[in-house]
């Protein structure tokens, strides 16, 4: 059985719409038509497939109007798109205020098409915080026909904080194996000119203040007091100014390589000996499953989703949140151990290509559109 489904996300560099896009394309090639309806082409969306149609939400810019109307004009495209391409599904991500115009939407058009919420984190975890925002958050949920969340911490986040009854669906972030595998990265390493006995430690993040990239930076310090080793930066945020000042103050600029946004992520992360991922919020950390795709053991902090992506001790480490010396002592303690590096290694391509297999979570959002639209 196919389907007609409208995806919406957020276009740009960021989880939620990674994991929207490469969704998209997954149930693209299994047949299913896809419609993105979103406010640019997602980045990720960069090759031309079948079954796969973009429809732009363009807002209008009237002088009137201090805040151009995004959720409006989403919710007008969403009904134009339903109605013309006759969608079964509209599966949004991010709960705000994307649920919203799809109520609205479905309300406007005169079919009966199931709305899919994902959560995936922020939406949840920073703006349910916020008074103005929680009761239409809660709302865009319990109007929903089906909700996912990314990890089963956040589902309980959700219920606690706003209070929420009805069944949400963990339904956990995947990669495409074909671009996250372990490879040969010899020529890389050269093209940096980094020599072979040096480890390589990274971190990849949107550099915000969630992300404690000072804690990484931190902890590098104190790891390269005792073996050689060079920290890559990839990612771009409003933290990356106080970052670079951190970096040039602790004397450690010529260690220190900031990548900024970069296309081959698998290539860089695959360099690497171990990735750091120490945030104080985080659902799910799908930074963590793409390094582990590569065989790349993950120190990750013990907030959110991330003790359920990162088996502490087996396929990587769990520290807590801001614990600097013994996040260094767990770094040196792999770097300086390759058969448990090695190991580690194996056991996290194998949670990453078994437990968080394509296939499998894309046959989860399947089965969830099954039965949001048997009950009808
Ligand atoms: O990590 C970010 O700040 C970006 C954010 C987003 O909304 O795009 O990512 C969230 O969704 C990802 C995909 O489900 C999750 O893997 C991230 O853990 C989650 N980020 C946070 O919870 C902070």
């Amino acid at each position: 059985m196919t389907y007609k489904i409208g995806i919406t996300c957020y276009p740009t560099v960021g989880g939620s719409g990674v994991v929207a896009t490469e969704l998209g394309k997954a149930l693209a090639e299994k047949g299913h038509q896809i419609h993105f309806i979103t406010s640019s082409l997602p980045f990720r969306l960069d090759e031309q497939k079948a079954n796969i149609y973009f429809h732009e939400v363009v807002v209008n810019q009237y002088s009137v109007f201090r805040y151009p109307p995004y959720d409006l004009a989403l919710a007008s495209k969403m009904a134009e798109i339903i109605k013309c391409e006759e969608l079964d599904i509209l599966h949004v991500h991010y709960a705000i205020p994307h649920a919203i115009s799809a109520y609205l939407a479905k309300e406007m058009v005169d079919r009966d098409v199931k709305i899919v919420t994902t959560l995936h984190g922020t939406d949840i975890t920073v703006l349910g915080y916020d008074p103005s925002l929680s009761d239409m958050i809660k709302f865009g949920i319990e109007k929903s026909d089906a909700v996912t969340a990314v990890s089963r911490d956040l589902i309980h986040q959700t219920k606690s904080l706003l209070h929420i009854q009805r069944s949400i669906s963990p339904v956990y972030n995947f990669v495409d194996e074909r671009i996250y595998y372990p490879r040969e990265t010899d020529e890389l390493r050269k093209s940096f000119e980094i020599d072979s006995d040096v480890h390589i430690i990274s971190h990849v993040s949107n550099f915000r203040k969630v992300k404690r990239v000072q804690d990484v930076v931190r902890v590098f310090e104190k790891v390269q007091q005792k073996t050689r080793a060079v920290l890559m930066l990839i990612g771009e945020g409003p933290e990356l100014p106080v970052i670079k000042d951190l970096v040039k103050n602790l004397k450690l600029s010529h260690l220190v390589f900031f990548l900024g946004n970069q296309k081959r992520v698998a290539e860089i992360v695959s360099m690497s000996d171990v990735k750091l991922l120490l945030s104080e919020k985080e659902s799910f950390g799908l930074v963590i499953l793409e390094a582990m795709a590569c065989g790349v053991p993950v120190i990750g902090t013990n907030i959110g989703g991330i003790p359920e992506v990162i088996e502490d001790g087996k396929s990587g480490f769990i520290c807590e949140v801001g614990d600097i010396e013994s996040i260094a002592a767990r770094t040196l303690y792999l770097l300086k151990n390759p058969m448990v590096r090695k190991q580690m290694s194996q056991e996290a391509l194998k949670r990453a290509t078994v437990t968080f297999h394509q296939n499998r979570i894309v046959a989860d959002y399947e089965q969830i559109y099954h039965n949001a639209l048997k009950e009808l």
